[in-house]
């Protein structure tokens, strides 16, 4: 067994600690041995400073989460002024505090008609346990205690903890731990570009949407509780869905009375321009897990919001529903983040997305689907994803697919530009504040990393 060896020239340093002390989330430690570790110090707006002085354009927003940006007063401010009134106390035994109600009803205020009730978490993970417990109570209430398969896609993201791995559909994460967990069905993702063949993006969406059907059949509907998915695919690629899919979705869930389970964690809250990705997209779910821009990540707050017609039945569920954490609806985080959403109401965000940047930064980035090396480019509202392709008119894939992606990744890191890569795909997802000019530097700069990748393979 190799020890870790603490490099004698870093002794004592941020870097050293944390590679002798520190297991990394999602890593390969012993390549991170050899690199080093970055150690990030300050940040201001969407730029991020490591310890060396080097600047970094975030296009992605901490990780999927820094909504407002860095350096926002108001919520430091929010968050300082709750611990010094009441740093802590319990959602438990009848109890809640100010802002803990407060953040209950805002969320509930742009959640949409029906979508009225909120459990707190601390992640989206944990919204994911605890929507699957709501799930077998709710079906319990009513009567159907059977209802326990859920319907969730292959390469979904929704979380690391037992159940949210398992209802993700990362096979690499599943391989690490005996998941998925009993009960659990995957069917096709909506990726066309990868998947679909020789149909057209419309005929794929369809097809995958009654994968669903397909899958609630074989179950035996009176055996499905839900069906939950990413209203676009986030870890998984930015997998924009075909525009014939969530109508699709909708349609079967309805017809099955199938819980239809929605995964804001990445939406939620402005991102695609709308308060929820499922306002994008029309469609009504009965649970949504919410996360990452609830507090812009300034604190840990995440939580499942529910529809009236699932929340009646837990409300009045005579063995009440037990289930929750330490820091369920923690006053700190509640305050953070209710600063945080009056940001966003404040400088008009969300609309500022639909309206202005969004646009903007949709033609810029669609501007890449002319390189060489791009099979597809794709956004909506501020997320956006290039598909690295070998053959643009085959849609032929690099056999090392995260090989290119990382190589890409790394360039624009080295030139000042924070994107990520999920295999074959570049993603981008700047915080809200983004400028037109930013815009144009995490465009330019990408193509410029493209240009140079493509000039050194050719
Ligand atoms: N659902 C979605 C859609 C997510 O993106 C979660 C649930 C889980 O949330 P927590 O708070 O438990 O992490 C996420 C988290 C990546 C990456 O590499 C993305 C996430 C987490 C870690 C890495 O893109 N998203």
């Amino acid at each position: 067994m190799e020890h870790v060896v603490i490099r004698h020239d870093l002794e004592g340093s941020a870097q050293a600690l944390d590679l002798a002390h520190h297991i990394h989330p999602f890593a390969r430690m012993r390549d991170m041995i050899d690199a080093g570790v970055r150690v990030m110090e300050r940040a201001e707006g969407v730029y991020v400073y490591d310890d060396t002085g080097r600047r970094y354009l975030d296009a992605f927003a901490g990780l999927w989460c820094v909504n407002v940006g860095y350096g926002r007063r108001e919520i430091a401010e929010a968050a300082f002024a709750q611990m010094n009134k009441l740093a802590y106390y319990n959602m438990f035994f009848g109890s809640t505090t100010v802002p803990t109600a407060q953040l209950a009803a805002k969320i509930a205020e742009h959640a949409g008609p029906g979508m009225n009730h909120v459990f707190f978490t601390n992640s989206g993970s944990e919204a994911h346990d605890t929507w699957l417990r709501m799930a077998s109570v709710y079906w319990a209430g009513r009567g159907f205690p059977n209802r326990r398969i859920v319907i969730s896609r292959h390469n979904a993201y929704h979380g690391s903890t037992v159940a949210a791995a398992s209802l993700g559909g990362m096979r690499n994460m599943h391989a690490q731990g005996n998941l998925p967990i009993e009960g659990i069905v995957h069917i096709g993702q909506p990726y066309w570009y990868a998947e679909g063949g020789d149909l057209t993006p419309e005929a794929f969406g369809l097809q995958r949407a009654r994968e669903l059907e397909d899958a609630i059949l074989a179950a035996g509907p009176e055996n499905v509780a839900a069906f939950v998915a990413e209203p676009i695919q986030g870890a998984g690629g930015i997998i924009v869905p075909p525009p014939t899919y969530w109508p699709e979705v909708q349609r079967i869930c309805r017809k099955y009375d199938v819980l239809l389970v929605v995964d804001e964690v990445i939406c939620g809250f402005g991102r695609l321009g709308s308060w929820f990705g499922y306002q994008h997209y029309g469609i009504v779910p009965d649970i949504c897990t919410v996360a990452k821009g609830l507090s812009s990540g300034y604190l840990p707050i995440a939580g499942v919001v529910v529809h009236d017609r699932v929340a009646e039945v837990l409300i009045y569920s005579p063995d009440g529903f037990d289930h929750g954490f330490t820091y369920s609806g923690h006053p700190v985080a509640a305050a953070a983040a209710l600063a945080n959403l009056e940001i966003i109401e404040g400088e008009g965000l969300v609309e500022r997305i639909r309206d202005d940047i969004g646009p903007y930064f949709h033609a810029a980035w669609m501007s890449l689907a002319d390189h060489p090396m791009v099979g597809e480019a794709v956004s909506a509202g501020l997320l956006g994803a290039v598909q690295i392709a070998l053959d643009k008119e085959t849609r032929q894939r690099f056999s090392d697919a995260s090989g290119i992606g990382s190589v890409i990744r790394n360039f624009c890191m080295q030139r000042g530009l924070i994107v990520r890569a999920a295999a074959d795909r570049i993603l981008v997802a700047p915080p809200f504040i983004v400028t037109r000019e930013e815009v144009d530097v995490i465009v330019e700069t990408l193509r410029g990393v493209l240009d140079f990748v493509h000039g050194e393979l050719i």
